[in-house]
């Protein structure tokens, strides 16, 4: 029933680690096979980081199924990303026979109480006649509203018994649309602004709402910021571009924010990254007009108080968005774009090794529009999200958890999602490490990802903070690495290893026609710790 269940509401894909717990689930989907296929990782979290990367691509609910207890709590970083990011996910777990448990039975674990404030909804699943119902229910949880993951316990009996009831119809994601007021009301914010400024991220976006809203920030000649991990879904071309709103901000886009004013953010929730820790604006109320478009009631209102709030999916606000004229702030418009523009020029890397900005400024123009570029977290990703531009929806997959160990498991369910298409993973040295196992499921799986490992022998991001603020007393942030290169090619997968930027297109052409999955990894020098500032500088107090 529960394999059924899933095929009637659209899945096709699971990724997973097996467990004894779970056996019948996936003897149920054995019936499914052609249909339903299930990808068997190597560790939980990273079944679950490739689970949020289909929500994420899809809008449907990516799933995982894990085992008990060590299995469900190695998948949590999973879960937490997906609440954070709002991803639909959704988490089928085994748990012990129903008469065990209480008892701390093997592996127990009351999953309603660990997951119940991480998840969006965490239920125990304990009587087979009420599987369609509940399953509907969580494809209807993890999508609606805002979107979040939902975690299932199956204990083994409920897994096993038998009994014949009908599946549920499909689910259908419930999304509002604006009211005619509230757009009547955002027209005539428009007509006294003079500075305006959009921001952009959540979702849940598909290519077809994110080009017309795009089509819209362009004709209207309005400025547009992109939050952190979603610069996707504006076309980075348009003229209305204006880069993004996450970690290392452009200082100037930054002063553009607190200068405007009208600022209307479409999609996102006004959280601590999208809002420069709770400063651009401070809450509760915005020093300029707040116009605040979201699909949850609860995120509307929850930290700052809008001038105007609307309740509304961010396609049915693209499709029924005023046109304004723009004349009136177009000088405001073109310099955000020019400052945009500027940003994305690399400073020469300080040090020996590779050049990480020339690398971006390579693929960039190396790589198709329809690219998948994923990462984890670590300070290598501040050149991704620096240098790169993205064309389309859908292209960049990285944890606004800022969980490291995510880019390569998304690059899995990036190919699964998208065989056609280019998948980079971009990993650096300590967050590669961290689900760098699953290059075996891409070997098995025949996913011929291209992962690129960012070496500069520490935990770069926290040496950091560390120079910041202990500067010069360097602890427990080196590390001592694996070959990668040497690591990929035992893995079955192309690997090599550049220490200069000059060789990589070369490498990349190399890694292109290698006909699997493979790894380059870039040699780069510590001291070039950020983008915009060296370590000496930092350790300096820059
Ligand atoms: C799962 C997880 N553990 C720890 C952290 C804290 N953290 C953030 S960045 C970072 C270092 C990343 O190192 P690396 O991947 O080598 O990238 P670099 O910063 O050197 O470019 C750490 C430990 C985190 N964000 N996520
Ligand atoms: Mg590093």
């Amino acid at each position: 029933m529960l394999a059924d269940g899933l095929v009637a509401h659209g899945s096709e894909l699971a990724f997973c680690v097996p467990g004894e717990s779970y056996l019948a689930l996936l003897d149920g989907l054995y019936e499914h096979r052609d249909a339903f296929r299930i990808v068997n990782c190597r560790h939980e979290g990273a079944a679950a980081n490739a689970a949020d990367a289909y929500g994420k691509l899809t809008g449907r609910p990516g799933i995982c199924f894990v085992t008990r207890g060590p299995g469900a709590t190695h998948a949590a970083a999973g879960i937490h990303t997906a609440r954070q990011d709002s991803t639909p996910l959704l988490m089928l777990v085994g748990q012990v026979a129903r008469e065990e448990r209480g008892r701390e039975s093997f592996q127990e674990l009351d999953y309603e109480a660990v997951f119940g404030p991480m998840a969006k909804w965490a239920f125990e699943l304990d009587d087979p006649e009420r599987i369609p119902e509940v399953l509907a229910r969580a494809y209807a949880v993890a999508t609606s509203g805002r979107p979040g993951p939902v975690v299932l316990s199956l204990p083994e009996d409920v897994l096993s018994a038998e009994l014949d009831v009908p599946d549920a119809p499909r689910y259908r994601a419930l999304r509002p649309a604006p009211s005619a007021e509230a757009l009547e009301e955002l027209g005539a914010l428009f007509e006294a602004a003079e500075r305006p400024f959009v921001l952009v991220g959540g979702g849940p976006w598909d290519a077809p709402s994110a080009e017309s809203f795009t089509r819209w920030v362009t004709a209207c000649r309005l400025p547009v910021g992109a939050t952190f991990r979603r610069q996707d879904i504006v076309d980075n071309h348009s003229p209305s571009y204006a880069g993004d709103v996450g970690l290392g901000i452009n200082p100037k886009l930054a002063q553009r924010i607190r200068d405007c004013d009208l600022l209307v953010a479409v999609g996102t929730r006004l959280g601590e990254i999208e809002t420069q820790g709770y400063t651009l604006p401070a809450p509760p109320v915005a020093p300029q007009p707040l116009v605040h478009v979201h699909p949850d009631p609860a995120e509307l209102g929850r930290v700052y108080q809008p001038a105007l709030a609307v309740l509304s999916g961010v396609a049915e606000f693209a499709a029924a968005a005023p046109l304004v004229e723009g004349d009136r702030w177009a000088d405001w418009t073109a310099a955000a774009r020019a400052d945009y523009e500027a940003w994305i020029e690399h400073p020469e890397a300080p040090g020996d090794g590779v050049d990480l900005g020339e690398v971006m400024a390579h693929l960039r123009d190396a790589l198709p529009d329809d690219a998948v570029l994923t990462n984890g977290a670590g300070n290598f990703s501040g050149w991704v999200a620096r240098f790169y531009q993205w064309r389309r929806f859908g292209t960049q997959l990285g944890p606004q958890s800022g969980a490291m160990g995510y880019g390569v498991p998304a690059a899995l369910a990036a190919k699964l999602v998208h065989p056609e298409r280019e998948v980079v993973a971009f990993a650096g040295d300590g967050d590669f490490q961290m689900c760098g196992q699953e290059l075996a499921t891409a070997v098995q799986e025949g996913l011929p990802i291209l992962v690129i490992v960012v070496n500069n022998g520490t935990y770069g991001t926290i040496r950091m903070h560390q120079e910041r603020r202990f500067p010069a007393r360097v602890i427990a942030t080196d590390l001592t690495n694996p070959d990668f290169a040497g690591l990929a090619r035992a893995y079955g997968a192309h690997g090599e290893r550049i220490e200069h930027a000059a060789e990589f297109p070369e490498a990349l052409r190399r890694a292109r026609t290698a006909g699997g999955p493979a790894l380059i990894e870039l040699v780069t020098d510590r001291e070039a710790l950020t983008p915009g500032a060296s370590l000496s500088q930092i350790r300096g107090g820059a």
